[in-house]
């Protein structure tokens, strides 16, 4: 039997659905989905494992072009470190987008032509198709990148609705090596438990919270302590200012209850364990723009 292993890079710009993909493809919500563009701040790794293969899907924050703050330079420094370690590369886009911008034609012409990388160009949301868009959009879109990349593979899909989502890992398979796994197989991640705590309570911050909050909150899980009947969990939120944590915690609490009452049942249903959460909301000044304070929130 053929054993293949790889890297496979999820990339494209904010909100056409990334995470969404690495989450379908992996079969469990290894990283966090919000209606709201620029929600994924780090890399995550999403592992798929099978029989006879163990693919490495990466999922990375959206491309920006204007960084504001450090930490979008960070953000877009994982995308191309992930550009350089990939075997392939899964390039995804959206039904009805046509933003293609420079910067990044020339990036993805460059590790197409020059590495030699393969690259697979996804267009996403199809499953809108008949709901919100005409059908003649998605050959438009079709036309639109193949225009621009000639030589590339085109496939449309549906991350939410898982379709072509087989003939895409076949696409894939072709084009790995024979390799053994490069991490164990019961691995589905990358990244630690407390990890994917502070990111669900990150992604109730952003499905909860309107307007800068989400985007000035980071979270830090202190203590993640597991007994026979549940789990302990001390996490704290920290916001650029004073006005933030007012409004993060709300009148009387009332705010950072719901915060607290969505993000257990989310993390109940992660660890399928009952969850003992304690929140606390700190200040911590512009640490967006801070090199010092997103070392040590692990950017
Ligand atoms: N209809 C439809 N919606 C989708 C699909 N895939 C993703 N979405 C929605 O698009 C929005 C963004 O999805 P994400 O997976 O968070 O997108 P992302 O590319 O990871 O976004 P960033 O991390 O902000 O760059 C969410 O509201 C998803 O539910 C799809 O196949 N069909
Ligand atoms: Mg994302």
């Amino acid at each position: 039997m053929i054993y293949k292993s790889g890297f496979v890079n999820i990339i494209g710009f904010p909100n056409v659905g990334k995470s969404t993909l690495i989450n379908s493809l992996v079969g469990k919500n290894i990283s966090i989905i919000t209606h709201k563009p620029q929600t994924t701040r780090h890399r995550v790794l999403g592992i798929l494992n099978k029989k006879n293969f163990q693919i490495i899907f990466s999922d990375t924050p959206g491309m920006i072009i204007k960084k504001v703050f450090f930490i979008q330079k960070i953000m877009m420094l994982y995308i191309k470190k992930s550009l350089e370690d990939a075997d392939i590369i899964l390039f995804i886009t959206e039904i009805g987008k046509f933003n293609f911008v420079k910067e990044y034609f020339y990036l993805l012409n460059n590790i197409y032509k020059k590495k030699n990388i393969p690259i697979i160009i996804l267009i996403n949301k199809i499953d809108q198709i008949g709901i919100k868009y005409k059908e003649n959009l998605l050959y438009k879109t079709i036309y639109y990148w193949d225009t621009l990349f000639p030589n590339i593979e085109i496939l449309p899909i549906s991350a939410l609705k898982k379709i072509n989502q087989e003939l895409l890992i076949n696409k894939i398979l072709n084009y790995l090596n024979e390799h053994p796994p490069y991490f164990p197989k019961e691995w589905i991640s990358d990244r630690s438990e407390r990890f994917f705590v502070n990111e669900i309570i990150r992604e109730t911050i952003f499905l909860l919270y309107q307007k800068e909050i989400p985007y000035s909150s980071e979270v830090v899980t202190e203590q993640f302590k597991k007994y026979n009947i549940f789990i302990y969990i001390f996490s704290f939120i920290y916001v650029e200012r004073d006005s933030q944590k007012g409004i993060l915690i709300g009148y009387k609490g009332k705010s950072l209850n719901k915060l607290k009452n969505y993000s257990i049942k989310k993390i109940e249903n992660f660890f399928k364990k009952k969850i003992f959460l304690k929140i606390q909301v700190k200040i911590c000044k512009n640490w967006r723009s801070n090199y010092q304070k997103l070392k040590n929130f692990g950017y």
